[in-house]
């Protein structure tokens, strides 16, 4: 194994909201690097995380799910998304299987299995962002299997527009009887430009050595970029807002973690603690309402939930204040949202 050339280089996970990216970055890197939560539109950001084997270095790239964007934020997110399309070396097409498996019932129901010849209807959203972004290629004329599901045949049309090849990885398999896998394949395998399809699993790393095997071949030969012990290009700093705002998506409901930017205002190393003074900004005083809770329960819940997640990123013991600070639409103004660092 050893003796084979050292190959490094930039692979982009991308796809619809909560199918499971930032659980594979994390599984791929083997630290939890980026948060996780059942809810959709979860990352914001693009995050690197970097694995370093006896022969490859592969710098993954986490990015927000790719949906029809309305809002400023949203757009921003998806905008990331696309954004880190550009100049990698590996697309990885993140699907989840349970719900491909899903559409392919829906479609065997409705007795329409043959791939339909016209194009897809176009989604404007998608096209006003890529044309914004990049004005690349031509999607109009991909026509696209309509066995594969209409939110990931959204995120290929992306794909198409800065890639010409891309791996696709069938996530969440250990909620799948085997039998329903291969259909997918079959379908996903009809997808225009696609490269090896690997089913696997992020929560339980089914799969994940093959994957590894499959983005070998399209790393360039080249040294190591980063020291073995390099995991993120992102500061600890960044990691633990998130780790509070993940928080708020785990123990908070309906539009209240859609509301929430975390930022951390002081972050002090102390001989033997890191004391860390976090802001949480919410739009509306009902949803600070919400994040305090009777006699401040909810915040004490979310601190200390947050703060042992720091504890076990940073190896420190630490001692962490949060205040909410109301700041109305901070989603909807663009200097808010470069303040959080949601615009490039
Ligand atoms: N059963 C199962 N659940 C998974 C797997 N991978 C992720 N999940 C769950 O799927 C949900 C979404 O996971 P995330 O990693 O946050 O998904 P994401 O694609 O990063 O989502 P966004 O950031 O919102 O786009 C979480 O509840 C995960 O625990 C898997 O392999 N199997
Ligand atoms: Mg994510």
């Amino acid at each position: 194994m050893s003796q084979r050339v050292f190959r490094c280089g930039y692979a982009t996970l991308i796809g619809q909201p909560n199918v499971g990216k930032s659980t594979l970055l994390n599984r791929l890197v083997g630290e939890k690097l980026a948060i996780v939560s059942p809810k959709p539109q979860t990352t914001r950001d693009q995050i690197r995380g970097i694995w370093t084997g006896p022969d490859s270095q592969v710098i993954f790239l986490d990015t927000p799910g790719v949906h029809q964007a309305r809002s400023p934020l949203n757009r921003a997110m998806v905008g990331q998304a696309i954004e880190a399309l550009e100049s990698v070396d590996v697309v990885i097409l993140v699907i989840d299987g349970q719900e491909a498996g899903r559409w392919l019932d829906r479609l065997g129901k409705r007795g329409t299995e043959m791939p339909t010849l016209a194009p897809p209807p176009m989604e404007p959203d998608e096209l006003e962002i890529g044309d914004r972004m990049e004005g690349k290629g031509d999607d109009k004329k991909v026509s696209i299997d309509d066995r594969i599901a209409p939110g990931d045949r959204r995120v290929i049309r992306q794909i198409l527009r800065y890639s010409h090849r891309y791996l696709i990885a069938i996530n969440k398999i250990d909620r799948m009887a085997p039998r329903k896998i291969l259909p997918i394949i079959a379908a996903y395998a009809n997808a225009p430009a696609v490269g090896p399809i690997v089913p696997i699993s992020a929560r339980t790393g089914d799969g994940i050595q093959a994957l590894r095997e499959a983005i070998r071949p399209w790393l360039p030969e080249r040294e190591a970029e980063f020291e073995p012990d390099e995991l993120t290009d992102r500061s600890l700093r960044f990691l633990c807002a998130e780790l509070l705002r993940e928080q708020v998506f785990l123990q908070t409901r309906d539009e209240v973690p859609y509301g929430v930017a975390c930022e951390i205002e002081v972050w002090e190393e102390l001989p033997d603690l890191t004391h860390v003074k976090a802001i949480v900004h919410v739009e509306k005083q009902a949803q600070r309402g919400i994040l305090v809770g009777k006699g401040g329960q909810q915040m004490k819940a979310l601190a200390s939930a947050a703060r042992e997640g720091m504890e076990q990123l940073t190896g420190r013991k630490v001692f962490l204040e949060v205040h909410v600070r109301v700041e109305p639409q901070w989603s909807e103004r663009m200097e808010m949202l470069k303040q959080f660092g949601y615009v490039l």
